[in-house]
């Protein structure tokens, strides 16, 4: 009995504590719904608590430009859709700012998959007032999506920056100490913006030298210095110039220089004796020879005297130590390894 008395209060216990709980889930599922009843949003009715996804897909961020260019965005959602487009009223939102004119642009347009052009111009709204010597100036543009429920992605932002202005180049000037062969090349470049690949044209032709400058990439109106090493392919007369190329895609052209082309000449020889021409053993055989260079190169001799030995010298003397007729050949080369040859008479060694 004490024990069915006892599993009966139990069981009253048991009714009123899930009847208390059952009260108070009541009330906190009463306040937890409360907040959570459906927007009633105007045409839709919807549930959408996920904000949509704005995102701009080029160009990329903190590109260069010069002209009018295309913006790419694209918007995603996932709930009850992006806002329907009415132009001017409703659809997602981008806005251009323009940093130079301190000026904002900016309206709906189509949510999902657009392109927003952008006109970069003087007195166009992403140009600011770049006049000459300031002609650099920076661009945002912001993005926003939008749904159906009212959900807004927020603002995404890229920057751009803005350069109307070329490269200023500067004239072609050649290196006196130039190697043999071939052109140092120098010059100078600045720009309001960024340079970005600096050439070298022969005439109107890119030329395939290999160009330098220093400080890449050169900016901000710095000077900066152009080297080339110009081969040039043949001996007429050619104008050379810089060329040089901002982040915009401005392109700027130094004064040019025409030049006679450097063409190695190979060296001369002149003279190429041996005295006397016959003699014995005890002969001490003289040799002489000159010759000259167009270029001024310095010169190096090779005396072979038939006999298997060489000497480096211009004149040498010899005396050869079997008798026989020997064939006394000389060569000289200049520095830029061209060569010039010459055989004397025959050396004609008695007993
Ligand atoms: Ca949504
Ligand atoms: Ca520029
Ligand atoms: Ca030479």
């Amino acid at each position: 009995m004490a024990r069915n008395f006892s599993f009966l209060k139990n069981r009253k216990l048991l009714i009123v504590l899930a009847a208390g709980l059952i009260g108070v889930l009541g009330v906190l599922l009463s306040q937890v719904q409360k907040p959570q009843e459906p927007i009633s949003l105007p045409g839709t009715g919807e549930d959408d608590s996920i904000p949509p996804a704005s995102s701009i897909v080029s160009p990329e961020d903190r590109t260069w430009h010069n002209a009018r260019f295309s913006v790419a965005i694209r918007d995603s959602d996932i709930g009850v859709g992006l806002a329907s487009f009415v132009p001017g009223k409703q659809g997602c939102l981008y806005r251009i700012e323009d940093f130079g004119l301190d000026k904002v642009f900016g309206n709906f347009r189509k949510c999902g998959t657009s392109d927003v052009s952008i006109s970069v111009g003087k007195d166009q709204a992403c140009s600011a007032s770049y006049v000459k010597d300031s002609s650099q100036g920076r661009c945002r543009i912001s993005t926003q999506a939008i749904d159906k429920a009212g959900n807004t992605s927020g603002w995404k932002s890229y920057l751009f920056f803005i350069d109307l202005e070329s490269p200023v180049v500067g004239s072609v000037f050649v290196d006196p100490d130039f190697s043999r062969g071939g052109y140092i090349l120098q010059g100078e470049v600045a720009d309001n913006g960024k340079v970005v690949s600096c050439w070298l044209a022969q005439d109107s032709k890119v030329m395939g030298s290999t160009v330098s400058f220093d400080s890449l990439p050169c900016q901000e109106g710095r000077m900066c210095s152009i080297n080339a090493q110009y081969v040039p392919e043949d001996a007429n007369i050619h104008t050379v110039r810089f060329g040089c190329k901002d982040a915009a895609g401005n392109v700027g052209y130094g004064e040019p220089l025409s030049s006679l082309v450097f063409i190695n000449q190979a060296p001369e020889i002149e003279l190429c004796k041996v005295a006397p021409s016959q003699g014995n053993v005890l002969t001490v055989f003289q040799f002489e020879s000159v010759a000259q260079d167009l270029n001024q190169d310095t010169l190096s001799y090779r005396w072979e005297f038939g006999d298997g030995t060489v000497s480096q010298d211009q004149s040498p003397s010899h005396r050869y130590t079997a008798s026989g007729t020997y064939t006394p050949k000389l060569t000289v080369q200049d520095s830029a390894g061209e060569t010039d040859e010459c055989s004397t008479a025959w050396v004609v060694v008695q007993e």
